[in-house]
């Protein structure tokens, strides 16, 4: 855990790509990973970067490379090495005991941050959870870091019958954990029952993608937006109003990064609910990200590993921040490689127009359209058609009314169990 809200603590970045990676694709990396770092509160005073065909066994990287790395720690006066690879417990006590400063990996950084963010408890009990998960491979390493946030600054590793008595604690826990979660979703599930009817959107994408900030503008009610990694953990729902009279309820949900250890999206139950019941996923990409295409492979890829499939339409964000060239050759790219997208910009006027037109077209289509005839005197079965449907429409046949609308397939149903009230299939558009 890196402290925060004292002294920040002064970190060395540390990346070994492939021999034959772009150095394009190592400074898209390394940005990354300062901003993680960042994030999780460290302060980055230096990086280093070793080309490797394949990492060594002992400390990754190769020995020389470890000790230019222990003076730079020294010169620096800095305490703290984080690793933009998965380092093997081994890997990471060997370095630990070199470099004589804390090393701490990838995975590690972003469980950090995690904990850093969660706010309900449903959060901090998945952040919880995928921790016990991650320490519990790395027991003997994470001991000394654990007793250091339990105040026991320097204490040395347990003894193996000590690990023993922590594994079955921790998988005591663990067990706690996962029966609680499971009680939250399932009263969640209870509450989402009662809205079946509506059309429902999941905002996906890479973090710092603009999700939020995007279900803002829509509802019109405030959600956390920060221009950090992981501002958001919780997924919200919100209505929104589409216009024509539709609505759709859409929900913000965590953002995704490159290599995301997957035991921590997979404990987030109430994301990857909201995204598997939706109908739709709209997919919120940060155009003016350099590696926009990188990112939006990054979370295609997490999707496809947590077996998250389903209509997607791509949100091409931050267009505001494009020069009209570079805004032209996007839609171009976008037109030739990927199906159905909209440019938006959360900071223009009317910036989400081609977004809530989209979106209205998609609830639109998802409604059948009906006849429903009624006798004319049924004024509360006709206010009904009009309040939940969209009438295209009204005929007058002697005594009975004859409407043809688009509506929720739900009221359909009671409709049709009304008596006097006759529903048919209808050839209209
Ligand atoms: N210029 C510009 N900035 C935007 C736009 N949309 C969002 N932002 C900024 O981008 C940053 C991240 O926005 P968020 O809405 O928090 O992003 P998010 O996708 O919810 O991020 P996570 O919750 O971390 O997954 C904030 O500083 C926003 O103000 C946009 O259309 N244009
Ligand atoms: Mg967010």
């Amino acid at each position: 855990m890196i402290d925060i809200g004292r002294v920040p603590e002064r970190a060395i970045l540390v990346a070994a790509p492939h021999l034959e990676d772009s150095q394009e694709l190592v400074d898209e990396h390394l940005e990354e990973l300062g901003r993680l770092a960042d994030t999780a509160g460290a302060q980055v005073v230096g990086q280093l970067v070793q080309r490797l065909t394949a990492p060594t066994a002992a400390l990754f990287i190769g020995r020389g490379k470890a000790d230019q790395l222990r003076e730079r720690l020294e010169r620096e006066r800095a305490t703290l090495v984080i690793f933009d690879e998965d380092l093997s417990p081994a890997q990471g006590s060997a370095l630990e005991k070199r470099l004589a400063a804390r090393v701490m990996d990838r995975t590690e950084l972003i469980l950090d941050i995690f904990a850093l963010r969660a706010r309900t408890a449903e959060a901090k009990a998945q952040v919880e959870l995928a921790q016990l998960q991650y320490l519990r491979t790395r027991l003997k390493r994470m001991w000394t870091h654990l007793s250091r946030t339990a105040g026991g600054i320097g204490a040395r590793g347990p003894g193996e019958q000590q690990l023993e008595t922590d594994r079955r604690l921790i998988d005591r826990r663990i067990a706690r954990l996962r029966r609680e979660l499971g009680g939250i979703s399932r009263s969640r599930e209870t509450r989402r029952k009662a809205r079946r009817d509506e059309f429902r959107v999941a905002l996906v994408g890479y973090t710092n993608a603009g999700k939020s900030s995007i279900l803002q503008a829509l509802s019109g009610r405030e959600l956390f937006v920060e221009d950090r990694l992981f501002a958001t953990l919780d997924s919200a729902t919100r209505s929104v109003d589409l216009g024509d009279g539709y609505r759709a309820l859409l929900t913000d949900t965590v953002g995704f990064i490159r290599k995301l250890p997957h035991h921590l999206v997979a404990s987030f139950r109430a994301t990857l609910e909201e995204i598997q019941e939706a109908d739709l996923l709209v997919h919120v990409v940060d155009a003016a990200a350099r590696n926009w295409e990188h990112q939006m492979e990054a979370v295609n890829e997490v999707l496809a590993d947590l077996s998250l499939s389903g209509p997607v339409l791509l949100a091409l964000n931050k267009v505001d921040q494009l020069t009209h060239a570079e805004e032209e050759a996007l839609r171009g790219r976008a037109a030739e490689l990927y199906g159905p997208h909209v440019l938006t910009s959360v900071r223009e006027e009317g910036g989400l127009e081609p977004l809530r037109a989209a979106l209205r077209a998609r609830t639109r289509a998802s409604r059948p359209t009906v006849r429903v005839i009624l006798a004319s005197e049924d004024g509360g079965t006709l206010a009904e058609v009009y309040r939940e449907g969209e009438v295209l429409e009204r005929r007058q046949n002697g005594s009975r009314i004859e409407l043809t609308a688009r509506v929720p397939v739900a009221v359909v149903g009671r409709w049709r169990r009304k008596r006097g009230v006759e529903v048919r299939g209808s050839d209209a558009a």
